[in-house]
């Protein structure tokens, strides 16, 4: 990385949790000073000669941070559950201070409205249940006993249940519009999700003033319900 060593690198996604996190950084005193919808830039400056913003892709940033291509970053509890699980090392060199209370909503078990679910459940059927979020799917289904065949796709999961590819899926959801859309019904909570600052532990040796000030400021400006 050509920035010097003392600046420091927050990595991002586009979408929600950029947007979610620009109030934080307002908060703290940083603004955001080009607009990725409009640039084509990866590296934004800030109003903070020594903080910079990457954009990547929301699976890719506890990779940034874990590997030192960031000093910090934002992901959802969705990706880091993932990503820990996908990696033998789990979340290794990854340290967690802040759940931000942002890009919330949770992850859920769906069917089609026709499915019986509860019954499957019962009767101990093997049930197919197609999903990007694997290793959270298979751990619940696990510690509920219930019996699954999971399928691993990489997005649209509502369709799987509409072809028949699938009985049911793991999704977040929010509104539920999306499910709804598809004429599915939320059949089951796994758990709430929520977006966490995410800070590479060598960085935080080395650069611990300001990243110490860093994770304060984000403390105090996390929304409060
Ligand atoms: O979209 P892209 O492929 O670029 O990447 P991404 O989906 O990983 O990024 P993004 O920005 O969509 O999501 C980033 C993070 O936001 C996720 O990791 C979650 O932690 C969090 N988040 C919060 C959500 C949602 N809410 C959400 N509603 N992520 C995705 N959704 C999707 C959901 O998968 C479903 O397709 O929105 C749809 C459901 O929304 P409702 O409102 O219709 O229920
Ligand atoms: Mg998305």
């Amino acid at each position: 990385m050509s920035a010097p060593n003392a600046a420091i690198t927050l990595a991002l996604s586009k979408g929600r949790i950029f947007d979610e996190t620009l109030p934080l950084l307002k908060a703290a005193g940083i603004e955001v000073t080009e607009d990725p919808s409009t640039s084509r830039k990866l590296i934004l400056p800030t109003t903070r000669p020594d903080v910079r913003v990457v954009l990547v892709r929301a699976t890719d940033v506890p990779t940034y941070v874990q590997q030192g291509g960031a000093d910090l970053g934002v992901a959802g509890l969705d990706v880091l559950l993932e990503h820990g699980a996908e990696w033998g090392n789990g979340s290794a060199g990854l340290y967690q201070p802040l759940d931000l209370r942002i890009a919330r909503c949770r992850m859920s078990v769906a069917a089609r409205a026709d499915f019986d679910y509860a019954s499957a459940v019962r009767q101990g059927s093997r049930i197919r249940v197609a999903t990007k979020y694997v290793s959270i799917a298979r751990d619940h289904f696990a510690d509920k006993g219930v019996h699954v065949d999971l399928i691993k796709l990489y997005g649209s999961m509502e369709l799987a249940p509409l072809t028949g590819l699938a009985d049911a899926i793991v999704d977040l959801v929010s509104t539920g519009s999306t499910l709804k859309a598809n004429k599915l019904v939320e059949v089951e909570p796994i758990m709430p999700i929520s977006s966490r600052l995410i800070v590479n532990q060598a960085a935080l040796k080395l650069k611990r003033e300001p990243i110490r000030g860093l994770i304060q400021a984000f403390e105090s400006a996390i929304p409060q319900e």
